[in-house]
């Protein structure tokens, strides 16, 4: 007792290395931190913009927050549980290439239908300008959040349908890896 929680059980540390690209190690340490703040084992929305928004004092993070909240929050009972937080950090520090396309994808696709609308994709870029806040200067062509959204579906929407496959998503972001700044923006910030 009162030691119990601070370690995982040995059968699941074993499987949540299996599963990332953690070693055994990492994961107990990340477990350790991961209870010291969330002493219940679970991370809410709200604790989670709060974390955010100590990375974003100067722009309003919630918004961005929530959106990635839901990726993180995959079995979506809108807590983010130990496996889903290390499984997050795993693809968005660790993972190849592709498999951080993905994790971006599911960010912009925001009902999952396997498609990113203009308007879902708005969504997120309105968010993470907000977020920044006034601290960075951005070029005359993305002063706003429809302007960029413009600028990437000119460059991704091959067949002009308005919306945007996995396909195009990725390979648009090879082409241009500016253009999934999300994922920078979110590297290292879990
Ligand atoms: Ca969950
Ligand atoms: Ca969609």
């Amino acid at each position: 007792m009162g030691k119990s929680g601070s370690k995982l059980r040995q059968d699941q540390l074993e499987d949540i290395t299996r599963r990332t690209y953690f070693t055994e190690k990492e994961v107990q340490q990340w477990y350790r931190g991961f209870m010291k703040d969330c002493p219940n084992g679970q991370l809410d929305s709200a604790a989670f913009q709060t974390i955010y928004r100590q990375f974003f004092p100067f722009g309003d993070a919630s918004k961005f927050a929530s959106f990635v909240f839901n990726v993180f929050d995959e079995n979506k009972d809108g807590r983010i549980e130990f496996g889903e937080f290390i499984q997050a950090l795993s693809v968005t520090s660790r993972g190849t290439m592709d498999e951080k396309l993905k994790w971006a994808f599911k960010l912009y696709d925001l009902d999952s239908d396997g498609y990113i609308t203009r308007q879902e994709m708005l969504h997120i870029v309105d968010a993470i300008y907000k977020m920044m806040g006034n601290t960075v200067e951005l070029p005359e062509e993305e002063s706003t959040p429809e302007k960029r959204v413009d600028r990437i579906f000119a460059l991704m929407d091959k067949n002009a349908d308005g919306r945007l496959s996995l396909q195009e998503f990725a390979e648009g972001s090879k082409a241009d890896p500016s253009i999934v700044q999300a994922l920078s923006l979110y590297d290292g910030l879990v």
